[in-house]
This record gives C-alpha cells, structure tokens and sequence, in this order.
C-alpha cells in the first residue's frame, strides 16, 4: 500500500529500519498484554492510520518529565510514532508558534474540533489564587480548563500530577492543587507515574485506535493492562524478599548482589504499575533494577502516603 510505503520511507530516513519498528510493534504488543498475532494489527496503527484523532494538549502545574519521559527517553523515535497517529493541534513543548500565536492555536484547534479532540493533560490544576498560582497567558490554569475541557470528546491525564495532584498538591498544598478529575468532576483515563512510562500512554492511544474502546479501568482510572499488578509480583528480586535477604544499606555487599529492598524503603508492594516489564529508557533499566527502591510514583498522595522515602514501609 501506497501509504505504508511512504511511512517506511519516512522511518527509515530518521534512521529506523523495518526491523526495529517490528521489534518495538511487538514489545508494545506483548507489554498490552495482546497476543502475537495482533503484532501486524498494531504495525498498522501506525503504519496506515485509518483516522488521525485531533489532540489538544494543555499543561498545567507539573515538571514536563511525563512529555520528556514519552518524547525524549524511550526509544528516540517515539515521538515520530505519535505523531503519525494523532493530530496534535496544541502542545506547548513541541509547538512552533509562542504567546499570542499559540492561544489563537488553542481557541482555534478547540473550536474547529469541538466535541471530537481528545484532551491530555499533564499538571495539576490550582484552585486557590490568592498566590497568584498557575497563570498561562494571563488566565488561570482553573479557567483554561473550564474552557477547553467541556469541549472536548474525552480526557487523558498523562501523569499522576493531572491524575491526581501528586507533588504540586502535597501538603501543605497553598495553591490548593487537584487532579484534573476532581477538579472538574469528570472520569478521565489517568497514565499514573511521576513520570509515567511513554509506552502507557502509547499503548491506551493504540488500544483505542485498534479496538474502537478504551483499555479497561481500574477504580482509579488507570488502564489495568499496565497498572493490573503491584511491582512487588513483578519484581525479578521477588526471590530476595521470600528468603528474606534484604538491602540494609546502601552501597554495601548486599546491594552489589542485588538483593530485595524493602528495609530501605521500596514501596513496590503498595505500587501498582509495569515498571519491570516495560522499563525506561528503551527497555535498558528501571528503578529496581537501578538498585533504588520504588517510591510508588503511581499511586495518589505518594509524596504524602509514601514519605520519608527510605525507610522501611
Ligand atoms: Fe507531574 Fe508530569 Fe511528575 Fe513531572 O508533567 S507526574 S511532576 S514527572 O512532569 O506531571
Ligand atoms: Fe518487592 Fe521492592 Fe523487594 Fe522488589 S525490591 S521484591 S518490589 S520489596
Ligand atoms: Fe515509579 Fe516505582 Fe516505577 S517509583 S517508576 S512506580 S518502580
């Protein structure tokens, strides 16, 4: 086909052969947990897109990790990838235009695409101004997203700062930051993780564009095939933990060898995410594996629940 012609051209002009784009089609695949024979299914998402959903994309109050984490860190193409499969009408890391450019973009992309975009959100979103928190072009984060999200056919908070607050919201929270859910009181699909892994949130656009659906949800909006199990039953030093040979210190005989880090402080068995399955930075490594305990980036409140890092559950 004409079109899938032209997308391999394009790969492999950026340096990516036919062979590393199947290998990632199937990682991604397996990582969904969908059997093999929906590998060429999922090559073709991408490969021949049968629609190109328009997305607008806001930020809000946040560290930009979670577009870094899917830009940047993963394999170095990704980013070609999603924008071969979505329309991306305003996102303010990648966008050319700047200042009044841009907000004539957004009231634009949301007007034309009204009722048919889907919104991703990355940041929390203030709800007390006396500090002048959280301002873009002279309006609040509040009133860009009582603007643009009601227009909108669905939310995808990518990060636990959208999902749930998370760090702008700890305590003593003075902006009073929420997650973008509560704040609007509406149900979104929430890429837990601070920040979340870029295959999660690729995998739910996938799954979406291949199936017609959205992946299913835990309570907390989190799709199950990624965030289904804790990183505790995942975890390859599971074996360390039972037999009880525990990390007491960092940098000693017991860390070299690689054994469990629950006495300092790894929050793996209350994390629900598939940190050691998809893992960073193209597959090459994740916290555990790093020799640093999980601190539970995926699960609501983390920097409250989960503090002092460190210590012992
Ligand atoms: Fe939050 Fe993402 Fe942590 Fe940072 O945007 S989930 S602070 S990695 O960047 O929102
Ligand atoms: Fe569980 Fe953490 Fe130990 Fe892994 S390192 S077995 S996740 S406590
Ligand atoms: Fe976060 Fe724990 Fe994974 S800290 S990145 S959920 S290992």
């Amino acid at each position: 086909m004409e079109k899938e012609k032209a997308f391999y051209e394009r790969l492999e002009g950026k340096g990516v052969s036919r062979r590393d784009f199947m290998k990632f089609c199937t990682f991604l695949t397996a990582t969904m947990g969908l059997s093999s024979s929906f590998v060429p299914k999922v090559a073709e998402v991408f490969a021949a897109p049968a629609q190109r959903p328009p997305v607008i994309y806001l930020h809000f109050g946040e560290c930009t990790g979670c577009t870094e984490s899917l830009i940047r860190s993963m394999y170095p193409w990704i980013d070609e990838l999603v924008l071969e499969i979505l329309s991306i009408e305003y996102h303010e890391t990648i966008m050319a235009a700047a200042g009044r450019q841009a907000e004539e973009q957004l009231q634009h992309a949301a007007n034309q695409y009204k009722g048919k975009f889907i919104c991703v959100v990355e940041g929390a979103i203030a709800t007390k101004f006396d500090g002048g928190y959280g301002k873009i072009g002279g309006r609040t984060f509040l009133e860009i997203a009582q603007d643009i999200i009601p227009k909108a056919a669905g939310v995808i908070c990518n990060g636990s700062c959208s999902s749930f607050g998370n760090i702008p919201a700890a305590n003593p929270n003075p902006g009073g930051y929420k997650g973008v859910g509560e704040v609007m009181g509406i149900k979104t699909v929430n890429i837990a993780g601070c920040p979340p892994n870029g295959i999660n949130f690729v995998g739910t656009v996938v799954n979406y564009l291949l199936l017609g659906k959205l992946p299913a949800l835990d309570d907390l909006g989190r799709p199950v095939w990624a965030y289904g199990k804790t990183i505790h039953d995942q975890c390859p030093r599971r074996a360390h933990f039972e037999n009880e040979e525990f990390v007491e210190q960092f940098g000693s005989e017991e860390a070299a060898m690689g054994y469990c880090l629950y006495k300092v402080g790894c929050r793996g068995p209350e994390t629900y995410n598939n940190c050691p399955v998809a893992k960073f930075n193209d597959g090459t490594s994740w916290p555990v594996e790093a020799g640093a305990p999980c601190i539970g980036c995926s699960e609501p409140k983390f920097w409250d629940k989960f503090t002092p890092f460190y210590e012992e559950l």
